[in-house]
Protein backbone atom coordinates (compact mmCIF):
# COMPACT_ATOMS: atom_id res chain seq x y z
CA UNK A 1 0.00 0.00 0.00
CA UNK A 2 1.70 2.95 -1.27
CA UNK A 3 0.17 6.22 -0.44
CA UNK A 4 0.68 9.79 -0.78
CA UNK A 5 1.83 9.86 2.94
CA UNK A 6 4.22 7.21 2.42
CA UNK A 7 5.97 9.00 -0.75
CA UNK A 8 6.36 12.10 1.61
CA UNK A 9 7.85 9.93 4.18
CA UNK A 10 10.34 8.37 1.88
CA UNK A 11 11.19 11.92 0.79
CA UNK A 12 12.28 12.99 3.71
CA UNK A 13 12.82 10.72 6.82
CA UNK A 14 14.73 8.12 5.48
CA UNK A 15 15.19 6.44 8.90
CA UNK A 16 11.78 6.46 9.49
CA UNK A 17 11.28 4.16 6.09
CA UNK A 18 14.27 2.45 6.53
CA UNK A 19 12.83 1.54 10.59
CA UNK A 20 9.21 0.55 9.27
CA UNK A 21 10.68 -1.74 6.77
CA UNK A 22 12.85 -3.33 9.47
CA UNK A 23 10.05 -4.08 11.88
CA UNK A 24 7.60 -5.63 9.01
CA UNK A 25 10.50 -7.64 8.19
CA UNK A 26 9.97 -8.61 12.08
CA UNK A 27 6.21 -8.90 12.28
CA UNK A 28 6.00 -10.19 8.99
CA UNK A 29 2.12 -8.03 8.42
CA UNK A 30 -0.13 -8.28 5.27
CA UNK A 31 0.01 -5.24 4.67
CA UNK A 32 1.13 -2.03 5.83
CA UNK A 33 -1.03 1.26 5.96
CA UNK A 34 0.39 4.68 6.36
CA UNK A 35 -1.98 6.44 8.58
CA UNK A 36 -2.65 10.49 7.56
CA UNK A 37 -5.20 11.70 10.54
CA UNK A 38 -7.40 12.32 7.77
CA UNK A 39 -11.70 12.53 8.02
CA UNK A 40 -11.71 10.00 5.47
CA UNK A 41 -9.40 7.65 6.65
CA UNK A 42 -11.07 7.56 10.28
CA UNK A 43 -13.88 6.64 8.28
CA UNK A 44 -12.46 3.86 6.20
CA UNK A 45 -10.88 2.47 9.82
CA UNK A 46 -14.18 2.91 11.86
CA UNK A 47 -16.43 0.85 9.21
CA UNK A 48 -13.50 -1.93 9.42
CA UNK A 49 -13.36 -2.26 13.29
CA UNK A 50 -17.24 -2.03 12.96
CA UNK A 51 -16.89 -5.22 10.73
CA UNK A 52 -14.78 -6.92 12.96
CA UNK A 53 -16.76 -6.18 15.95
CA UNK A 54 -13.96 -4.39 17.22
CA UNK A 55 -16.43 -1.60 17.60
CA UNK A 56 -20.09 -1.42 18.35
CA UNK A 57 -21.66 1.54 16.82
CA UNK A 58 -23.46 3.26 19.26
CA UNK A 59 -27.24 5.03 19.07
CA UNK A 60 -26.21 8.08 16.06
CA UNK A 61 -29.15 10.47 17.49
CA UNK A 62 -27.87 10.45 21.08
CA UNK A 63 -23.87 9.52 20.67
CA UNK A 64 -22.92 10.98 16.92
CA UNK A 65 -19.55 9.63 15.89
CA UNK A 66 -19.66 7.26 19.24
CA UNK A 67 -18.45 3.70 19.79
CA UNK A 68 -18.02 0.80 22.19
CA UNK A 69 -15.02 -0.98 22.48
CA UNK A 70 -15.30 -4.63 25.31
CA UNK A 71 -11.41 -5.41 25.81
CA UNK A 72 -11.15 -8.95 26.81
CA UNK A 73 -11.31 -9.52 30.26
CA UNK A 74 -7.78 -10.07 31.07
CA UNK A 75 -6.89 -6.75 29.84
CA UNK A 76 -8.23 -4.01 31.33
CA UNK A 77 -6.10 -2.11 33.35
CA UNK A 78 -2.36 -0.98 33.66
CA UNK A 79 0.08 -4.10 34.45
CA UNK A 80 3.15 -2.79 36.48
CA UNK A 81 4.23 -5.52 37.14
CA UNK A 82 4.66 -6.60 33.12
CA UNK A 83 6.23 -3.06 32.68
CA UNK A 84 10.01 -2.67 32.13
CA UNK A 85 12.92 0.13 31.99
CA UNK A 86 15.19 -1.50 30.23
CA UNK A 87 18.48 0.86 30.76
CA UNK A 88 22.15 -0.27 30.52
CA UNK A 89 22.03 -0.52 33.87
CA UNK A 90 19.57 -1.77 36.66
CA UNK A 91 21.07 1.33 38.63
CA UNK A 92 19.61 3.87 35.61
CA UNK A 93 16.05 1.73 35.96
CA UNK A 94 16.53 2.53 40.17
CA UNK A 95 14.20 1.00 42.97
CA UNK A 96 10.90 1.82 42.14
CA UNK A 97 11.15 0.45 38.31
CA UNK A 98 11.28 -3.64 36.68
CA UNK A 99 14.48 -3.58 34.87
CA UNK A 100 15.55 -6.15 32.24
CA UNK A 101 19.12 -6.27 30.72
CA UNK A 102 17.98 -4.44 27.07
CA UNK A 103 20.16 -6.92 24.98
CA UNK A 104 18.26 -9.73 26.56
CA UNK A 105 14.58 -8.29 26.89
CA UNK A 106 14.94 -7.49 22.68
CA UNK A 107 15.86 -11.15 21.99
CA UNK A 108 13.33 -12.18 23.76
CA UNK A 109 10.74 -9.64 22.54
CA UNK A 110 11.79 -10.23 18.82
CA UNK A 111 11.00 -13.77 19.62
CA UNK A 112 7.24 -12.72 20.14
CA UNK A 113 7.20 -10.29 17.77
CA UNK A 114 8.82 -12.41 14.86
CA UNK A 115 5.78 -12.99 12.48
CA UNK A 116 3.20 -11.82 14.64
CA UNK A 117 1.37 -9.82 12.45
CA UNK A 118 0.58 -12.03 9.73
CA UNK A 119 -2.75 -11.89 8.45
CA UNK A 120 -2.68 -8.28 10.24
CA UNK A 121 -2.37 -5.14 8.73
CA UNK A 122 0.24 -3.20 10.33
CA UNK A 123 -0.92 0.38 10.80
CA UNK A 124 2.29 3.36 11.05
CA UNK A 125 0.89 5.92 13.16
CA UNK A 126 3.22 9.02 13.01
CA UNK A 127 1.99 11.13 15.77
CA UNK A 128 3.33 14.83 17.56
CA UNK A 129 2.96 15.89 21.06
CA UNK A 130 2.80 18.79 22.12
CA UNK A 131 1.74 22.34 20.23
CA UNK A 132 3.06 21.62 16.52
CA UNK A 133 5.66 25.10 15.45
CA UNK A 134 6.70 24.71 19.63
CA UNK A 135 10.13 23.66 20.99
CA UNK A 136 8.36 21.40 23.35
CA UNK A 137 6.86 19.36 20.81
CA UNK A 138 8.36 15.81 19.97
CA UNK A 139 7.44 13.20 17.05
CA UNK A 140 6.75 9.65 17.66
CA UNK A 141 5.86 6.88 15.61
CA UNK A 142 3.72 3.52 16.89
CA UNK A 143 3.47 0.40 14.53
CA UNK A 144 0.47 -1.11 15.88
CA UNK A 145 -1.66 -4.18 14.46
CA UNK A 146 -4.54 -3.02 16.66
CA UNK A 147 -7.35 -0.47 15.14
CA UNK A 148 -8.81 0.08 18.11
CA UNK A 149 -5.08 1.74 19.21
CA UNK A 150 -4.87 3.79 15.87
CA UNK A 151 -8.24 5.13 16.40
CA UNK A 152 -7.59 5.69 20.20
CA UNK A 153 -4.41 7.59 18.85
CA UNK A 154 -5.89 9.51 16.52
CA UNK A 155 -8.23 11.27 19.25
CA UNK A 156 -5.22 11.48 22.12
CA UNK A 157 -2.23 12.90 19.99
CA UNK A 158 -2.15 15.18 17.00
CA UNK A 159 -2.04 12.39 14.14
CA UNK A 160 -0.80 12.12 10.71
CA UNK A 161 0.52 14.36 8.11
CA UNK A 162 1.38 17.11 10.77
CA UNK A 163 3.70 14.84 12.44
CA UNK A 164 5.69 13.93 9.48
CA UNK A 165 5.97 17.89 8.03
CA UNK A 166 7.21 18.31 12.00
CA UNK A 167 9.47 15.72 11.45
CA UNK A 168 11.12 16.11 8.06
CA UNK A 169 13.97 14.74 7.24
CA UNK A 170 14.91 14.02 10.71
CA UNK A 171 15.55 10.59 12.89
CA UNK A 172 14.71 11.86 15.84
CA UNK A 173 11.39 10.53 17.02
CA UNK A 174 9.97 8.01 19.32
CA UNK A 175 10.26 3.91 18.04
CA UNK A 176 7.09 2.32 19.50
CA UNK A 177 6.77 -0.99 18.25
CA UNK A 178 3.39 -2.66 19.27
CA UNK A 179 1.52 -5.90 19.25
CA UNK A 180 -1.26 -7.84 20.87
CA UNK A 181 -0.25 -11.22 20.12
CA UNK A 182 -2.78 -13.62 21.17
CA UNK A 183 -3.20 -11.30 24.70
CA UNK A 184 -2.20 -13.87 26.76
CA UNK A 185 -0.93 -12.31 29.80
CA UNK A 186 1.98 -14.98 29.72
CA UNK A 187 3.04 -12.94 26.45
CA UNK A 188 2.37 -9.40 27.56
CA UNK A 189 4.95 -7.16 28.45
CA UNK A 190 5.54 -3.73 28.04
CA UNK A 191 9.12 -2.30 27.41
CA UNK A 192 11.15 0.89 27.65
CA UNK A 193 14.31 1.36 26.15
CA UNK A 194 15.20 4.76 27.06
CA UNK A 195 18.66 5.17 25.34
CA UNK A 196 16.89 3.87 22.25
CA UNK A 197 14.20 6.12 22.29
CA UNK A 198 12.04 2.78 21.91
CA UNK A 199 8.82 1.60 23.65
CA UNK A 200 8.10 -2.16 22.31
CA UNK A 201 4.96 -3.38 24.00
CA UNK A 202 3.65 -7.11 23.35
CA UNK A 203 0.13 -8.54 24.20
CA UNK A 204 -2.24 -5.98 25.20
CA UNK A 205 -4.46 -4.00 23.94
CA UNK A 206 -5.50 -1.88 27.11
CA UNK A 207 -4.63 2.26 27.02
CA UNK A 208 -1.82 3.04 29.38
CA UNK A 209 -0.08 -0.19 27.75
CA UNK A 210 -1.16 -0.52 24.59
CA UNK A 211 -1.25 3.93 23.60
CA UNK A 212 2.12 4.06 23.06
CA UNK A 213 1.82 8.14 23.14
CA UNK A 214 0.95 8.28 26.82
CA UNK A 215 2.45 7.12 29.75
CA UNK A 216 5.35 5.47 28.17
CA UNK A 217 6.49 7.67 25.61
CA UNK A 218 5.01 11.09 27.08
CA UNK A 219 6.45 9.89 30.77
CA UNK A 220 8.60 7.47 31.05
CA UNK A 221 10.69 8.19 27.77
CA UNK A 222 9.93 11.89 27.99
CA UNK A 223 10.91 12.13 32.10
CA UNK A 224 14.33 10.25 30.91
CA UNK A 225 14.72 12.98 27.62
CA UNK A 226 13.59 16.17 30.04
CA UNK A 227 16.46 15.02 32.44
CA UNK A 228 18.88 15.08 30.01
CA UNK A 229 17.71 18.16 28.27
CA UNK A 230 17.00 19.97 31.19
CA UNK A 231 12.68 20.15 31.65
CA UNK A 232 10.09 18.25 33.08
CA UNK A 233 7.85 15.45 31.91
CA UNK A 234 5.19 15.35 34.19
CA UNK A 235 1.69 13.32 35.38
CA UNK A 236 0.02 16.08 35.77
CA UNK A 237 -3.26 18.21 34.58
CA UNK A 238 -3.19 22.11 34.02
CA UNK A 239 -5.75 24.50 33.80
CA UNK A 240 -6.29 28.06 34.52
CA UNK A 241 -7.87 29.76 36.70
CA UNK A 242 -9.79 32.83 35.99
CA UNK A 243 -10.94 35.88 38.66
CA UNK A 244 -13.65 37.82 38.89
CA UNK A 245 -11.11 40.51 37.48
CA UNK A 246 -10.02 38.64 34.60
CA UNK A 247 -6.64 37.29 35.65
CA UNK A 248 -5.74 33.84 34.65
CA UNK A 249 -3.67 31.97 37.32
CA UNK A 250 -2.38 28.23 35.79
CA UNK A 251 -2.05 25.72 38.01
CA UNK A 252 -0.39 22.06 37.21
CA UNK A 253 -1.05 19.16 39.45
CA UNK A 254 -0.41 15.75 39.86
CA UNK A 255 -2.53 12.89 41.49
CA UNK A 256 -2.34 9.51 40.46
CA UNK A 257 -4.60 7.39 38.06
CA UNK A 258 -8.46 7.82 38.83
CA UNK A 259 -7.87 10.44 41.58
CA UNK A 260 -10.08 12.82 39.45
CA UNK A 261 -7.28 14.55 37.57
CA UNK A 262 -10.05 14.48 34.69
CA UNK A 263 -12.70 16.07 36.99
CA UNK A 264 -10.47 18.49 38.50
CA UNK A 265 -9.04 19.89 34.96
CA UNK A 266 -12.57 20.54 33.59
CA UNK A 267 -14.20 21.64 36.81
CA UNK A 268 -17.20 24.40 36.50
CA UNK A 269 -17.38 26.10 39.58
CA UNK A 270 -20.08 26.27 41.86
CA UNK A 271 -22.70 29.11 41.29
CA UNK A 272 -21.87 30.56 44.83
CA UNK A 273 -18.22 31.59 43.51
CA UNK A 274 -19.84 34.31 40.74
CA UNK A 275 -17.40 35.38 38.21
CA UNK A 276 -14.85 32.82 39.14
CA UNK A 277 -13.95 30.42 35.63
CA UNK A 278 -11.62 27.29 35.11
CA UNK A 279 -10.23 26.43 31.65
CA UNK A 280 -8.57 23.08 30.48
CA UNK A 281 -5.34 22.63 29.14
CA UNK A 282 -4.68 19.56 29.86
CA UNK A 283 -5.91 16.53 32.44
CA UNK A 284 -3.19 14.08 32.36
CA UNK A 285 0.76 15.49 31.50
CA UNK A 286 2.41 17.95 31.27
CA UNK A 287 5.50 19.05 30.10
CA UNK A 288 7.34 21.70 31.50
CA UNK A 289 10.26 23.92 30.46
CA UNK A 290 11.82 27.16 32.49
CA UNK A 291 11.09 30.17 29.96
CA UNK A 292 13.42 33.21 29.15
CA UNK A 293 11.81 35.39 31.44
CA UNK A 294 13.24 32.58 34.05
CA UNK A 295 9.47 31.42 34.99
CA UNK A 296 8.14 27.38 34.10
CA UNK A 297 5.78 27.07 31.16
CA UNK A 298 3.81 23.91 30.51
CA UNK A 299 1.76 22.33 27.15
CA UNK A 300 -0.37 19.47 27.17
CA UNK A 301 1.49 16.75 25.02
CA UNK A 302 -2.22 15.38 24.43
CA UNK A 303 -5.16 16.32 22.15
CA UNK A 304 -7.54 14.11 24.07
CA UNK A 305 -8.86 12.70 27.03
CA UNK A 306 -8.33 8.83 28.24
CA UNK A 307 -10.91 9.61 31.25
CA UNK A 308 -12.64 7.38 33.95
CA UNK A 309 -16.13 6.58 33.31
CA UNK A 310 -17.73 5.00 36.43
CA UNK A 311 -18.99 8.61 38.83
CA UNK A 312 -18.53 10.84 35.86
CA UNK A 313 -22.10 12.90 35.81
CA UNK A 314 -23.35 16.17 35.27
CA UNK A 315 -22.77 16.91 39.00
CA UNK A 316 -19.28 15.73 39.15
CA UNK A 317 -18.70 17.02 36.01
CA UNK A 318 -20.95 18.25 33.69
CA UNK A 319 -18.60 19.51 31.24
CA UNK A 320 -16.94 15.93 30.48
CA UNK A 321 -20.94 14.97 30.27
CA UNK A 322 -21.16 17.26 27.35
CA UNK A 323 -17.54 16.60 26.05
CA UNK A 324 -18.51 12.58 25.46
CA UNK A 325 -22.09 13.14 23.41
CA UNK A 326 -20.01 12.84 20.04
CA UNK A 327 -16.83 11.40 18.40
CA UNK A 328 -16.24 9.54 21.68
CA UNK A 329 -14.75 5.77 22.01
CA UNK A 330 -15.98 4.20 25.28
CA UNK A 331 -13.66 1.24 26.48
CA UNK A 332 -15.78 -1.48 29.06
CA UNK A 333 -19.25 0.50 29.61
CA UNK A 334 -22.30 -0.74 30.15
CA UNK A 335 -24.82 -0.64 26.94
CA UNK A 336 -28.37 -0.07 27.00
CA UNK A 337 -31.61 -1.58 24.89
CA UNK A 338 -31.40 1.57 22.71
CA UNK A 339 -27.60 1.71 22.06
CA UNK A 340 -26.66 4.24 24.98
CA UNK A 341 -23.64 3.79 27.58
CA UNK A 342 -24.36 3.21 30.59
CA UNK A 343 -22.23 3.48 33.96
CA UNK A 344 -22.47 3.14 37.82
CA UNK A 345 -22.58 6.54 39.22
CA UNK A 346 -24.04 8.05 36.05
CA UNK A 347 -26.78 9.35 37.83
CA UNK A 348 -29.90 8.42 35.36
CA UNK A 349 -32.19 5.65 36.03
CA UNK A 350 -30.68 2.51 33.93
CA UNK A 351 -33.24 1.58 30.76
CA UNK A 352 -34.52 -1.79 31.80
CA UNK A 353 -32.65 -3.74 29.29
CA UNK A 354 -28.67 -3.13 29.57
CA UNK A 355 -25.58 -5.26 28.90
CA UNK A 356 -22.51 -4.81 31.09
CA UNK A 357 -18.57 -4.12 29.88
CA UNK A 358 -18.91 -7.85 29.03
CA UNK A 359 -21.41 -8.03 27.11
CA UNK A 360 -24.00 -9.99 29.68
CA UNK A 361 -27.58 -8.90 30.30
CA UNK A 362 -27.36 -6.99 33.91
CA UNK A 363 -29.90 -5.54 36.14
CA UNK A 364 -29.86 -2.94 38.84
CA UNK A 365 -29.65 -5.30 41.43
CA UNK A 366 -26.67 -7.16 40.58
CA UNK A 367 -23.70 -7.26 42.83
CA UNK A 368 -20.92 -6.75 39.99
CA UNK A 369 -20.88 -3.13 38.37
CA UNK A 370 -22.32 -3.14 35.15
CA UNK A 371 -19.48 -1.06 33.67
CA UNK A 372 -15.78 -2.18 34.75
CA UNK A 373 -14.10 0.08 37.50
CA UNK A 374 -11.86 1.04 35.28
CA UNK A 375 -13.75 1.27 31.75
CA UNK A 376 -12.57 4.54 29.87
CA UNK A 377 -14.00 7.39 28.01
CA UNK A 378 -11.50 8.37 24.58
CA UNK A 379 -12.23 12.14 23.74
CA UNK A 380 -11.11 14.55 21.33
CA UNK A 381 -10.49 17.96 23.71
CA UNK A 382 -11.83 20.02 21.19
CA UNK A 383 -15.05 18.58 22.64
CA UNK A 384 -14.35 20.47 26.10
CA UNK A 385 -16.58 23.24 26.44
CA UNK A 386 -13.96 24.41 28.93
CA UNK A 387 -11.02 24.26 27.00
CA UNK A 388 -8.36 27.04 27.49
CA UNK A 389 -7.82 29.12 24.08
CA UNK A 390 -4.19 28.24 25.14
CA UNK A 391 -3.82 24.69 24.70
CA UNK A 392 -2.52 25.26 21.27
CA UNK A 393 0.20 27.81 22.28
CA UNK A 394 3.61 26.75 21.02
CA UNK A 395 5.06 28.57 24.40
CA UNK A 396 2.38 27.14 26.52
CA UNK A 397 1.24 28.84 30.10
CA UNK A 398 3.40 30.23 32.50
CA UNK A 399 2.69 28.02 36.28
CA UNK A 400 2.08 30.31 39.17
CA UNK A 401 1.29 26.75 41.30
CA UNK A 402 2.28 23.19 41.70
CA UNK A 403 -0.61 20.95 43.28
CA UNK A 404 0.47 17.20 44.06
CA UNK A 405 -2.49 15.13 45.65
CA UNK A 406 -3.26 11.52 46.64
CA UNK A 407 -6.11 9.53 47.75
CA UNK A 408 -5.65 9.52 51.60
CA UNK A 409 -8.56 8.55 54.10
CA UNK A 410 -6.42 9.58 56.90
CA UNK A 411 -3.65 12.11 58.38
CA UNK A 412 -2.95 14.48 54.84
CA UNK A 413 -5.01 17.80 55.78
CA UNK A 414 -7.32 18.89 52.97
CA UNK A 415 -5.08 21.84 51.93
CA UNK A 416 -1.69 23.47 52.79
CA UNK A 417 1.17 25.03 51.24
CA UNK A 418 5.44 24.17 51.27
CA UNK A 419 7.44 26.72 52.59
CA UNK A 420 9.66 26.91 49.86
CA UNK A 421 10.77 24.71 46.70
CA UNK A 422 12.96 22.09 48.63
CA UNK A 423 10.08 21.77 50.74
CA UNK A 424 7.55 21.47 47.84
CA UNK A 425 9.75 18.49 46.38
CA UNK A 426 9.73 16.68 49.58
CA UNK A 427 6.18 16.69 49.85
CA UNK A 428 5.97 15.62 46.42
CA UNK A 429 8.72 13.33 46.46
CA UNK A 430 6.60 11.69 49.72
CA UNK A 431 3.37 11.44 48.61
CA UNK A 432 0.71 8.71 48.99
CA UNK A 433 -2.08 7.30 47.79
CA UNK A 434 -4.25 4.75 47.86
CA UNK A 435 -4.31 2.55 44.85
CA UNK A 436 -7.26 2.46 42.72
CA UNK A 437 -8.73 0.26 39.23
CA UNK A 438 -6.58 1.58 37.24
CA UNK A 439 -4.09 -0.50 37.62
CA UNK A 440 -4.08 -4.15 37.71
CA UNK A 441 -3.64 -5.71 41.41
CA UNK A 442 -5.12 -4.94 45.44
CA UNK A 443 -7.14 -1.60 45.63
CA UNK A 444 -7.43 0.57 48.12
CA UNK A 445 -3.95 0.19 49.76
CA UNK A 446 -1.48 3.10 51.07
CA UNK A 447 1.84 2.91 48.74
CA UNK A 448 4.14 5.77 48.14
CA UNK A 449 3.19 7.50 44.86
CA UNK A 450 6.10 10.37 44.23
CA UNK A 451 4.45 13.23 42.18
CA UNK A 452 1.90 10.65 41.17
CA UNK A 453 5.21 8.96 39.31
CA UNK A 454 5.98 5.77 41.33
CA UNK A 455 4.68 3.74 38.00
CA UNK A 456 5.76 6.49 35.17
CA UNK A 457 9.34 8.34 36.02
CA UNK A 458 11.68 6.18 33.10
CA UNK A 459 14.41 6.13 35.19
CA UNK A 460 16.48 6.37 38.93
CA UNK A 461 13.62 7.88 41.26
CA UNK A 462 16.38 9.36 43.51
CA UNK A 463 17.68 11.24 40.27
CA UNK A 464 14.79 12.18 39.80
CA UNK A 465 14.19 13.69 42.96
CA UNK A 466 17.69 15.50 41.91
CA UNK A 467 16.45 16.99 38.91
CA UNK A 468 13.71 18.04 40.24
CA UNK A 469 15.57 20.06 43.17
CA UNK A 470 17.94 21.47 40.66
CA UNK A 471 15.33 23.11 38.54
CA UNK A 472 14.99 25.86 41.24
CA UNK A 473 18.55 27.21 39.68
CA UNK A 474 16.95 27.76 36.71
CA UNK A 475 13.76 29.34 37.92
CA UNK A 476 13.79 32.92 38.59
CA UNK A 477 10.30 33.11 39.53
CA UNK A 478 9.15 29.33 40.59
CA UNK A 479 5.94 28.39 41.19
CA UNK A 480 4.52 27.81 44.61
CA UNK A 481 3.64 24.51 45.51
CA UNK A 482 0.91 23.20 47.53
CA UNK A 483 -0.30 19.48 48.56
CA UNK A 484 -4.42 18.52 48.71
CA UNK A 485 -6.11 15.93 50.25
CA UNK A 486 -9.74 15.36 49.19
CA UNK A 487 -10.45 12.06 50.32
CA UNK A 488 -9.84 12.26 54.09
CA UNK A 489 -12.56 10.94 56.03
CA UNK A 490 -14.35 11.20 59.40
CA UNK A 491 -15.11 8.20 61.76
CA UNK A 492 -17.66 6.81 60.11
CA UNK A 493 -16.58 6.72 56.67
CA UNK A 494 -17.67 9.64 55.23
CA UNK A 495 -16.15 11.63 53.78
CA UNK A 496 -15.18 15.41 54.94
CA UNK A 497 -14.94 17.76 52.27
CA UNK A 498 -17.77 17.06 49.22
CA UNK A 499 -14.98 17.43 46.45
CA UNK A 500 -15.43 17.77 43.11
CA UNK A 501 -17.47 20.79 41.87
CA UNK A 502 -16.16 22.27 45.59
CA UNK A 503 -13.11 21.41 44.98
CA UNK A 504 -13.01 25.14 43.50
CA UNK A 505 -13.08 26.52 46.69
CA UNK A 506 -9.51 25.28 47.42
CA UNK A 507 -8.21 26.38 44.05
CA UNK A 508 -9.45 29.59 44.58
CA UNK A 509 -7.45 29.71 48.18
CA UNK A 510 -4.05 28.66 46.03
CA UNK A 511 -4.81 31.55 43.70
CA UNK A 512 -5.00 34.08 46.47
CA UNK A 513 -1.79 32.92 47.87
CA UNK A 514 -0.57 32.92 44.91
CA UNK A 515 -1.12 36.58 44.46
CA UNK A 516 -0.61 37.00 48.29
CA UNK A 517 -4.11 38.43 49.19
CA UNK A 518 -4.58 35.83 51.93
CA UNK A 519 -2.22 34.79 54.83
CA UNK A 520 -2.08 31.63 56.14
CA UNK A 521 -1.10 29.70 59.06
CA UNK A 522 2.45 28.32 59.78
CA UNK A 523 2.43 24.70 60.94
CA UNK A 524 5.57 21.82 61.21
CA UNK A 525 3.88 20.35 58.06
CA UNK A 526 3.62 23.26 55.67
CA UNK A 527 1.04 26.73 55.64
CA UNK A 528 -3.06 25.84 56.28
CA UNK A 529 -5.51 28.08 55.63
CA UNK A 530 -7.22 30.06 58.12
CA UNK A 531 -10.41 28.75 57.63
CA UNK A 532 -11.95 32.25 57.41
CA UNK A 533 -10.16 32.54 54.28
CA UNK A 534 -11.81 29.20 52.66
CA UNK A 535 -14.39 30.88 50.87
CA UNK A 536 -17.41 28.59 51.83
CA UNK A 537 -20.44 30.84 50.57
CA UNK A 538 -23.24 28.97 49.73
CA UNK A 539 -22.22 25.51 50.74
CA UNK A 540 -23.40 23.76 54.10
CA UNK A 541 -20.77 22.14 56.12
CA UNK A 542 -20.16 21.94 59.31
CA UNK A 543 -17.43 23.84 60.92
CA UNK A 544 -16.33 20.86 63.06
CA UNK A 545 -16.10 19.00 59.97
CA UNK A 546 -13.94 21.76 58.24
CA UNK A 547 -11.53 21.72 61.29
CA UNK A 548 -11.14 17.90 61.09
CA UNK A 549 -11.06 17.92 57.00
CA UNK A 550 -7.80 20.76 57.81
CA UNK A 551 -6.79 18.78 61.16
CA UNK A 552 -3.00 17.83 61.85
CA UNK A 553 -2.93 14.78 64.09
CA UNK A 554 0.37 13.91 65.74
CA UNK A 555 -0.70 10.36 65.93
CA UNK A 556 -0.99 10.09 62.26
CA UNK A 557 2.04 11.82 61.30
CA UNK A 558 4.34 9.79 63.32
CA UNK A 559 3.49 6.66 61.56
CA UNK A 560 3.10 8.99 58.32
CA UNK A 561 6.78 9.83 58.65
CA UNK A 562 7.78 6.19 59.70
CA UNK A 563 6.17 5.65 56.18
CA UNK A 564 8.11 8.55 54.66
CA UNK A 565 11.19 7.35 56.32
CA UNK A 566 10.54 3.30 54.81
CA UNK A 567 10.11 4.77 51.63
CA UNK A 568 13.47 6.91 51.35
CA UNK A 569 15.41 3.78 52.76
CA UNK A 570 14.26 1.58 49.69
CA UNK A 571 15.62 4.69 47.70
CA UNK A 572 19.45 4.33 48.81
CA UNK A 573 22.02 6.53 48.25
CA UNK A 574 20.84 8.01 45.29
CA UNK A 575 18.51 10.07 47.72
CA UNK A 576 19.24 13.56 48.31
CA UNK A 577 19.87 14.70 51.72
CA UNK A 578 17.70 17.68 51.43
CA UNK A 579 14.93 15.79 51.65
CA UNK A 580 15.87 13.63 54.58
CA UNK A 581 16.57 17.19 56.36
CA UNK A 582 12.66 17.92 55.10
CA UNK A 583 11.08 14.89 56.91
CA UNK A 584 13.39 15.50 60.48
CA UNK A 585 12.06 19.36 60.28
CA UNK A 586 8.65 18.06 60.34
CA UNK A 587 9.45 15.24 62.89
CA UNK A 588 10.83 18.00 65.43
CA UNK A 589 8.04 20.07 64.94
CA UNK A 590 5.43 17.60 65.01
CA UNK A 591 7.11 16.76 68.59
CA UNK A 592 7.50 20.13 69.36
CA UNK A 593 4.46 20.85 68.54
CA UNK A 594 2.68 18.24 71.00
CA UNK A 595 -0.61 16.56 71.14
CA UNK A 596 -3.83 17.46 68.22
CA UNK A 597 -4.40 21.15 68.61
CA UNK A 598 -7.11 21.39 65.92
O1 LIG B 1 -4.40 3.61 30.92
S1 LIG B 1 -3.69 4.82 31.28
O2 LIG B 1 -2.43 4.45 31.92
O3 LIG B 1 -3.41 5.59 30.10
C1 LIG B 1 -4.64 5.73 32.30
C2 LIG B 1 -4.11 5.79 33.66
O4 LIG B 1 -3.94 4.75 34.29
O5 LIG B 1 -3.87 6.92 34.13
MN1 LIG C 1 -2.84 9.26 34.25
Amino acid sequence: MRTEVQREASLKSRDLLHWVSKMARLTQPDAIKWCDGSQAETHWLTDVATATGELIPLNPDKRPGCYLHRSNANDVARTENLTFVCSDSKADAGPTNNWMPPDETYQKLRGWFSGSMRGRIMYVVPYLLGPSNSSFAKVGVELTDSIYVVLNMRIMTRMGRVALECLGGSGDFNRGLHSTLDLDPKRRLICHFPQDNTIWSAGSGYGGNALLSKKCFALRIASHLGRQEGWLAEHMLVLGVESPDGQITYIAAAFPSACGKTNLAMVRPPAALAGWRVFTVGDDIAWMRVGADGRLWAVNPEAGYFGVAPGTNVRSNPNAMAMVRSDTIFTNVAMTADQDVWWDGMEVEPSKRIVDWRGQPWSSGSDQPAAHPNSRFTAPMRNNPALSPRVEDPQGVPISAIVFGGRRTTTIPLVFEAYDWIHGVYLGATMGSETTAAASGEVGVVRRDPMAMLPFCGYNIGDYFHHWLGMRRRLKHPPRMFMVNWFRKARDGSFLWPGYTENMRVLKWIVERVSERVGAEETPIGLLPNPRDLDLTGLDIPSQQLTQALAIKPGEWRAELELQEKFFKSIGETLPTELETQLEAVRTGIELDGEDKH
